[in-house]
């Protein structure tokens, strides 16, 4: 069988090999989720935070055929400029690497390299899910798919409510993925904290994750998890005011015939222009708050499996 052949920067194999704190980053976030410069200075930004709270970080695309777990800064440039730069879920990694592609991978594809690499801790903005009027369209992400056939635990704001909430909700109950949402009851909707829908668990410090994570590699669960994120009410927007945005974004989706992976990407950017950048900034602080919270729990994680108790 062939391997891999992943390309693990020497940051990341060092943590790795010595089992100190690691966490993954995906890289379709960087190349259809926000404009540039904003990427690009978000991606440099986001990792000096990993490392700041004491985790290395590992951002993973596929360039030129081959998968990078660890990025430099000229392919963080790449990824963040380059108009080439195709968005593989699992269904495009193959092909991507059979063909020498750039590509940007999405949570579903991250997942899948992490978890080759041996990275448990995952963190982003949002995931896929359920889309709504899925009734008529179908349209369910491949993340979901991927949370329940990859252990990686993926730190997010929720999901975005250009998703129906509850069905995404069901769909990850039906597939047997934990839904833990940090310090509320609530499950976030990426720019609100609050989504209406309860959130299936509740966990107020990050070692009560730490050990969930734990228990989960010890029992060989081949399943992932969602840890929930809230955003901040500094930096939230209220849901009547997405709402609006989001009805008119669906609605030119539908107008324009934008189908399969180019819906989400449309969405995200129809959105962003419409709060004037609002939504843009409220992504950034959202993800950073992600990222230093999965870097905390990827250190407590790292504690527990050097047979630390707490
Ligand atoms: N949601 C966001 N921002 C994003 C994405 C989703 O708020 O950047 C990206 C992630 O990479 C996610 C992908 O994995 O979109 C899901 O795409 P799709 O719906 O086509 O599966
Ligand atoms: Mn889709």
């Amino acid at each position: 069988m062939k391997q891999w052949n992943l390309k693990i920067s020497k940051d990341v194999q060092g943590a790795l090999s010595k089992g100190e704190p690691v966490v993954a980053l995906e890289s379709t976030i960087i190349s259809h989720g926000m404009p540039y410069p904003e990427n690009e200075t978000t991606a440099r930004e986001v990792e000096a935070m990993c490392i700041s709270v004491g985790a290395i970080p590992a951002t993973i695309a596929i360039i030129e055929g081959e998968c990078c777990v660890g990025l430099d800064a000229s392919q963080l440039h790449q990824l963040a400029t380059s108009k080439e730069v195709i968005k593989a879920s699992r269904r495009d990694i193959a092909i991507a690497i059979a063909q020498k592609r750039t590509a940007a991978t999405t949570v579903a594809a991250t997942m899948m390299i992490a978890h080759q690499a041996g990275i448990k801790v995952f963190a982003t903005g949002g995931i896929g899910g359920v889309h709504r009027g899925v009734a008529d369209s179908w349209d369910i992400s491949a993340d979901l798919e991927e949370l329940k056939r990859t252990p990686v635990h993926v730190v997010c704001a929720g999901v975005k409510s250009i998703l129906d909430i509850s069905k995404t909700l069901e769909y990850l109950e039906t597939g047997g993925i934990p839904a833990i949402t940090y310090q509320s009851d609530k499950f976030p909707a990426f720019f609100s904290a609050d989504s209406g829908v309860a959130s299936p668990y509740t966990m107020s410090n990050t070692m009560e994750l730490a050990k969930m994570i734990l228990v989960h590699d010890q029992l060989a669960l081949q399943h992932g998890s969602i840890i929930a994120n809230p955003i901040d009410d500094s930096a939230s927007i209220p849901r009547e005011i997405m709402e609006e945005h989001i009805e008119a974004a669906l609605e030119k989706a539908k107008e324009r015939k934008v189908e399969g992976k180019g819906i989400t990407p449309f969405l995200l950017k129809e959105i962003a222009e419409k709060t004037g950048g609002k939504s843009l900034k409220s992504n950034i602080h959202l993800i950073k708050a992600n990222v230093r919270l999965a870097a905390r729990i990827a250190q407590d994680l790292a504690f527990l499996e050097m047979g630390g108790r707490k």
